[in-house]
Order: C-alpha cells, then sequence, then structure tokens
C-alpha cells in the first residue's frame, strides 16, 4: 500500500515568491520535487531551493522530539513533561519578577507557516508579557508603520504591478536572488524581462551590480544610507517640474502642499553629493516616473533595513502617489487577498508609540518592540528586565544585531524555551526545544504572502505526508503551552480550532466568500477541489473605497525626520568603509545551510570588497580579512569584486555555524562567519527602531597570520 506513487502539488513555503511545485512521492519517499507547470501563478517556476524541501524533511539533525537540556547534553522527554515543566519554568518567572519577565521571539518562518500565525497570538496573550519581538523588526517594519500612519492599516501595503508596468524603479532589492520580498513575484526573471519586451524599462539603484542589476536597463551604485536624499530630490522635482498628477487619489491625500515646502531643501545636487548619482540622472529618473504610463517605484531590504528606513518608505510611497501611480494598473496596488483583505475598519489596523521600551524607550508598533532592544532588555536589571525566553522559528544569535550581546545575553537567562526543529546557534542556549512536524507534514495556507502577491491568487494544500505517531504540529505546540500555563495561572483556557478551521471561515467571510453571496462562494471544501490554487485574476484598483479618510502625506514624524537627514550628511569619514548585505538563491536566511544540495559548489559567505579597496590596504585577493566595527571582529576570506561600489563591502547574513552546541552537520563544515557579529545594534531608524543592518561602519585589514 505503501508504494503508490502520487504527485501532490503545493506551494513552497520557503520564501516570498510561494511558487507552486509537485512534490512525487511513493509511500513515505519523496522521488521528485519540480515546478508546476499547471500552476497559474507561478507558471512551473522554481529556484534550486525547492528540491530542498527533501533535504529539510529528510535532514537526520532535524529534531522530532522534545528535548531537554541537562548539563552540556540533551535528553529526549514526552510531550507532557515538556509542556509542564516549561509551563512550571515560565509561571515561577513570572511570579517572582513580574508578567513582563517573560520576552518572545518569532522568526521568519513563523510567516510562512499558517498554524504559527492563527494560534501564536494566543500562546503569548496566555503568557500575558508586553516583551514581545520578531524578525519584523529585523525586515519589513517601515513597511507597514508606513501603511498604518499614511492608509490606516499596517497591512495596506501596495505591491508593484510588475505584469502591467512600463517602469519599475527597484531600491535595494535584488529579487533575482531572493525572489522578491514585499511582493510576492514568483517567476520574477521572466516577469522582469516582459516589462522589456513590451517596450518598458527597469532600473536597479544599489551600492552592489546584482544578478538583478545585470539584466535591468539601467543600474546605479549608491552610497549605502544615502537613498532618502535621492528619493527627496525625485520628489522635489516632480514638484518643481509641475509634473505632479495624483490619478485616482485625487480627492483622498492631505498634505500634499506641507510636502512640497518640506522637501525644497533636498535638491538633486544635494542629493548627487550624498549618494554618488549624477544630479541629472536623479531628475531623468523623476520624470520617466512621472510620464511613463504605469510607473512603480519600489523599495525593500536595502532601504528599509537602514537608518532611514521610515523615512525612504514613505518617500516612495509619496512618489508613486504625486506621480499618479498609486491605484493604477502598472503602478502599485493592494491585493485583495482571499484571506484577511483589508477594509475601513478592519482589526489589526495596528498601533505605534504607545508604549516605549524600558531601556532605551524604543516604540512599539503593533504589539512588539524593536529587536535591537532584545539584548538590553535581558541584561539591564530592574523591574521588567528579561528573565525567561520563548523563541518561535528564529535563530536570532545569528540574524539580529550585536550578535555576541545577544549570546551573552541568552547565557544568563534563567530558562529559555525554543520552539524549532535544529539544535542551532540560538536553540543550544535553550534548556527546552519543542521541535514540530516537518513542513510537509501538516497543511498549507499562504496567509501573509497572498496579501502581497503581484496577482490575486488564493491555495491550499493538504500535508503530502502524515505526522508520525507522537509528533506536533507549531499550533498544537502552541495549544498544550499555553493550556499549561493558563492551568497554573487559574485561568479559564479554550484552544482555538485548528488552522484549517479558521481558515475555512475567513475564506467564507473574504471578498470571495460564501458568507459574503461572493459570486465565486469561496470556501476551503471549494477550494481544495483546486490542488493549483484559484486565479483571482490581476490586481484592481481599490485604494479610495479602503481608505477611512484621506491618505496622509504630511506625516508630522517624516516631515520631523528631515532635520535628522539633513544633519547626516557627509558623516562618513576619508577611507571608511561601509556594510551591507548580500543574499544569494541557494541560501535562505540562517537555517538552510544543512542541505548538502544547496551548499555544494563555490563558496557564497566570503566578504566582496573592490579591487581599489583592497589595494589601498594592501589586500590581496582570497585573502583573510578581519573586518571590525564598533561592537564587533570577524576574520574571513575576501574576495575582489568590480561589481562593489568601492567604499562598500558586502558579507551575507545566516552563516557562522561552528558553535560549540550546534548540531547541524552539513552546515558546520562551512566556513562563514556571523556578519551580525558586527552589525550594531545602537545603530537603527530612530523613527521605527528597526535594525539597520546596512551602511554599518567597518574596518577591513589584512588578518594576523594565525599562530600555530
Ligand atoms: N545582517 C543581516 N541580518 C539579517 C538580514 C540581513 O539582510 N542582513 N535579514 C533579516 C531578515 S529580513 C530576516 S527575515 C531575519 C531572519 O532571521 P530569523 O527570523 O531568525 O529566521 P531564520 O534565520 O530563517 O531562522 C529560522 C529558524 O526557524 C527554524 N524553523 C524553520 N522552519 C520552522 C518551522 O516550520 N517551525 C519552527 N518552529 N521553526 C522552524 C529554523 O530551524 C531556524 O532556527 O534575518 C534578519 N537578519
Ligand atoms: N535566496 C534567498 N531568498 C530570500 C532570502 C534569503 O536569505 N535567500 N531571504 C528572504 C527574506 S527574509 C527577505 S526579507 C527577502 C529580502 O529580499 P531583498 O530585499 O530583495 O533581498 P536582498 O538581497 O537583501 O536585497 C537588498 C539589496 O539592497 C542592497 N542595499 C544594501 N544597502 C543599500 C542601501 O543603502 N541602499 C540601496 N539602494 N540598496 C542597498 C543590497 O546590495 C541588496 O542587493 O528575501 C527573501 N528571500
Ligand atoms: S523561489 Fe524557490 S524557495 Fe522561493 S518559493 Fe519558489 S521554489 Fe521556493
Ligand atoms: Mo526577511
Amino acid at each position: 500500500m505503501t508504494d503508490v506513487r502520487k504527485t501532490h502539488y503545493r506551494s513552497c513555503h520557503l520564501c516570498e515568491a510561494i511558487c507552486g511545485i509537485a512534490i512525487e512521492t511513493e509511500g513515505d519517499r519523496i522521488v521528485s520535487i519540480k515546478g508546476d507547470k499547471q500552476d497559474p501563478f507561478s507558471r512551473g517556476h522554481i529556484c534550486p531551493k525547492a528540491t530542498a524541501l527533501q533535504d529539510l524533511h529528510t535532514d537526520p539533525d532535524r529534531l522530532t522530539k522534545p528535548i531537554k537540556r541537562v548539563g552540556d547534553d540533551w535528553h529526549e522527554i514526552s510531550w507532557d513533561e515538556a509542556f509542564e515543566l516549561v509551563a512550571d519554568k515560565i509561571t515561577a518567572i513570572q511570579e517572582a519578577h513580574g508578567e513582563n519577565s517573560i520576552g518572545f521571539f518569532a522568526g521568519n518562518p513563523s510567516v510562512h507557516n499558517y498554524g504559527t500565525l492563527t494560534h501564536g497570538g494566543e500562546l503569548r496573550r496566555t503568557v500575558g508579557t508586553e516583551n514581545h519581538f520578531s524578525a519584523t523588526s529585523l525586515d519589513q517594519l517601515p513597511h507597514m508603520l508606513v501603511g498604518h500612519l499614511m492608509y490606516g492599516h499596517q497591512y495596506l501595503v501596495p505591491v508593484a504591478d510588475i505584469d502591467h508596468t512600463n517602469f519599475l524603479l527597484i531600491i535595494g532589492g535584488n529579487p533575482l536572488a531572493s525572489n522578491g520580498s514585499m511582493m510576492t513575484v514568483p517567476d520574477v526573471k521572466n516577469r522582469l524581462k516582459d516589462i522589456q519586451n513590451r517596450g518598458g524599462k527597469f532600473v536597479v539603484i544599489d551600492p552592489r551590480r546584482t544578478e538583478t542589476a545585470m539584466i535591468a536597463d539601467e543600474h546605479h551604485f549608491i552610497r549605502p544610507g544615502s537613498d532618502a536624499f535621492l528619493l527627496l530630490a525625485m520628489i522635489r522635482t516632480v514638484f518643481e517640474d509641475g509634473l505632479v498628477d495624483l490619478g485616482p487619489m485625487a480627492d483622498h491625500v492631505a498634505g500634499l502642499e506641507e510636502v512640497r515646502e518640506a522637501v525644497r531643501p533636498f535638491t538633486p545636487e544635494l542629493a548627487a553629493g550624498q549618494t554618488g548619482i549624477d544630479a541629472d540622472v536623479i531628475r531623468g529618473l523623476a520624470r520617466t516616473m512621472a510620464e511613463t504610463d504605469g510607473a512603480a517605484a519600489y523599495g525593500r531590504m536595502g532601504v528599509s533595513t537602514q537608518a532611514f528606513g521610515t523615512l525612504c518608505q514613505w518617500a516612495i510611497q509619496v512618489l508613486n502617489i504625486i506621480t499618479g501611480n498609486m491605484d493604477v494598473p502598472g503602478g502599485i496596488m493592494v491585493p485583495t487577498p482571499a484571506f484577511g483583505n483589508v477594509t475601513p475598519g478592519a482589526r489589526g489596523a495596528g498601533y505605534f508609540a504607545t508604549k516605549h521600551s524600558r531601556v532605551s524607550g524604543l516604540p512599539i508598533f503593533s504589539g512588539e518592540y524593536p529587536a535591537v532592544a532584545m539584548a538590553e532588555e535581558i541584561m539591564t536589571p530592574g523591574e521588567g528586565q528579561i528573565k525567561g525566553l520563548v523563541t518561535i522559528a528564529a535563530n536570532p544569535a545569528l540574524s539580529a544585531p550585536n550578535a555576541q550581546d545577544l549570546n551573552e545575553a541568552f547565557e544568563g537567562l534563567d530558562f529559555m524555551v525554543s520552539i524549532d526543529i535544529y539544535l542551532n546557534e540560538t536553540t543550544r542556549h535553550a534548556d527546552v526545544i519543542l521541535p514540530p512536524t516537518s513542513a510537509l507534514e501538516h497543511d498549507h495556507y499562504d496567509i501573509s504572502f497572498n496579501r502581497l502577491a503581484v496577482r490575486n491568487i488564493t491555495r491550499y494544500n493538504a500535508p503530502v505526508f502524515d505526522p508520525p505517531e507522537g509528533t506536533k504540529h507549531d499550533w498544537e505546540i502552541m495549544i498544550g503551552l499555553a493550556s499549561a500555563i493558563a492551568r497554573r495561572k487559574g485561568q479559564d483556557y479554550k484552544p482555538l480550532p485548528a488552522p484549517h478551521i479558521l481558515l475555512d471561515q475567513g475564506l467564507q467571510y473574504g471578498p470571495y466568500g460564501k458568507a459574503v453571496g461572493a459570486e465565486m462562494g469561496l470556501t476551503l471544501e471549494k477550494l481544495m477541489e483546486h490542488p493549483h490554487g484559484l486565479d483571482l485574476g490581476p490586481l484592481q484598483p481599490s485604494m479610495p473605497e479602503r481608505l477611512s479618510g484621506p491618505a496622509k502625506l504630511d506625516l508630522e514624524l517624516m516631515l520631523d525626520d528631515l532635520k535628522r537627514l539633513m544633519d547626516s550628511r557627509h558623516r562618513v569619514a576619508e577611507g571608511e568603509l561601509l556594510l551591507i548585505g548580500r543574499r544569494h538563491v541557494r541560501s535562505n536566511n540562517s537555517w538552510m545551510h544543512n542541505s548538502t544540495r544547496l551548499t555544494k559548489g563555490p563558496a557564497r559567505w566570503q566578504l566582496m570588497m573592490h579591487p581599489d579597496d583592497m589595494a589601498a590596504r594592501g589586500i590581496e585577493n582570497e585573502a583573510r580579512v578581519r573586518i571590525a566595527s564598533r561592537v564587533g571582529a570577524v576574520e574571513t576570506v575576501v574576495i575582489a569584486s568590480e561589481d562593489m561600489m568601492p567604499g562598500v563591502v558586502s558579507l551575507p547574513h545566516g552563516w557562522g555555524h561552528r558553535e560549540k552546541g550546534v548540531k547541524l552537520s552539513v552546515a558546520s563544515e562551512q566556513a562563514g562567519v556571523n556578519c551580525n557579529i558586527l552589525t550594531d545594534d545602537k545603530f537603527f531608524d530612530t523613527v521605527s527602531g528597526n535594525a539597520a543592518l546596512n551602511g554599518v561602519p567597518v574596518s577591513v585589514e589584512p588578518a594576523k597570520p594565525q599562530a600555530v
């Protein structure tokens, strides 16, 4: 019975592109993983990571049973024992030190796993602490904050209508490596080429000539962290040249004149000096944005995780709006997902700065504090100090700034529990690790990424394999913990239904749903009849109907921040180098380096540096170098690259698997270092508290010969 061949259609959950894949199985064995050619959205496209789903599933290092630390050893324990132990520790810490003495950190894969999204909140509410952190503030917090402040909801985040645009300006994003982000865009390379095929253009602004830059119509190097000067100068040009056209937003914006006044000092000449991009090029880009029928400006990690992240994301919105590209085909639009569609008055609009973190006074956003505050909240004594930590699908020891402080902080905790599949750089500090089922053993729905997709689609996938006896899904672990904790607190606790039941309700009451009388009459049952997903059509203009009031252009927070930007001019000292990150299509943040398939071939973790910068420091190609920042230093191998802007060096994140106690046999063979030993928890976007992972000042010198 077990050797029947079956094909399972599914979305790949590894990155935001959510490609449709076809997994062929024979019993409990995976025979092949291919792109699903019948998928209306991804059209058969996959990247090399899709086949690594098999490696993750069969990885002997992947944990499948709860484990408890005993000295330097780990012992398997039962789920019941694990839940009771964790509940005892958490409630005892809270009794001794107050509710806020427990912290939470949720990482990136929790957004790719719908059970953690539906059930995570309830666990947090049961624990009842205010100390929440997540990868959001290492990433897209500025996008969400701008959505909240300008449009009234944190999920009103427009995406570029890449399939219809005639001009796309990509600032600080490298979709050919990342496969797109805050823009769910499978098969992105062909979608970009299609812009060119229909006579349009796309331009990349990046301190590195990236894979995306290489196929662009134009690429301009930019000094890291200076993008706000570029964007403001573009906005100014649109005003100066009389090109303002609000298009469909004409009656739905406030504060246009205030913005016109505020950007006056930010001339293209000033921007040229700061960015390194010619003033006439800047004017030309602004005019193209205004004069092209269907143009879109899109900014990603390079402009979110830098010192002016919020200002950049705000300026990108303003630029799209004043050039008539907001809410039009070919411009930027907000998707209409089947689940979690945002309409006026929708729940979860978000809130900002209603509270501030205990030590550094950083603002709360929608229930969480910036991740840069986590180490100090653990290490600074006093009321409200974090003494116990819960991590969920997160590896902050490799992904958050000032990693050595964070490691020290984790060491000093009274108790730590991790819901995770690996014993890695973060979870090695835990007292208990609770491993969920493999992704292929549970069902799947993309709550987050359908909201950001360049085409409206919806797909539901049943599990590929039955979960092995005695294993639990992430959401079941959350219920197990919450009920044990609630019992100790004397609280009533009624677990939420399974994710698919919540999903069904959401689909039925969504814009295509049966319960609202929509023509499609969508229910989960109906969706399940479509194994390749349902195409819901191209993005549609919808913005005025979604706003509760006018879109606010003249946000006080942003106009005030212009002074900080002006004061930041010429901060870079002679000979200084700025560190930026880098992604590679065969890697995914910190947790996929245990796949032989993905890590074989040339190393991908080296420092990239311009040959002139190397010559000036007497550094040979492929030599070992010492990189130092305010907070730390690492040694690694440098490779010369003409693709780097002089004065800028690039080191990817997510490496550094040789720490003691890590059980990642393949990853630990790799020599890459943890670049977040260099990034600085005191270097962040002061508006949002989002980490500035790009533009970090560093020095690079030849490494001293190692003592033998
Ligand atoms: N310098 C620098 N630092 C960066 C970035 C950068 O560009 N430069 N990028 C930042 C960004 S954008 C992000 S999103 C973060 C990512 O950083 P994190 O949010 O820390 O995410 P990952 O590094 O992907 O670690 C994921 C963890 O989840 C576990 N895991 C995987 N799948 C599951 C699952 O289904 N369930 C559970 N419970 N666990 C699972 C893995 O074992 C791993 O421990 O890194 C940030 N850090
Ligand atoms: N293969 C792969 N795919 C991934 C991931 C992965 O780790 N590997 N991670 C996923 C995650 S969590 C995310 S958030 C997305 C990120 O998706 P992207 O943002 O597209 O990915 P990055 O490669 O970080 O692109 C950021 C670009 O900004 C540039 N940059 C750095 N500093 C600056 C600056 O100051 N100004 C400008 N203009 N550019 C700058 C960098 O050189 C880089 O090319 O990718 C997702 N997809
Ligand atoms: S681009 Fe690769 S990792 Fe991302 S969803 Fe598609 S196949 Fe998966
Ligand atoms: Mo991310």
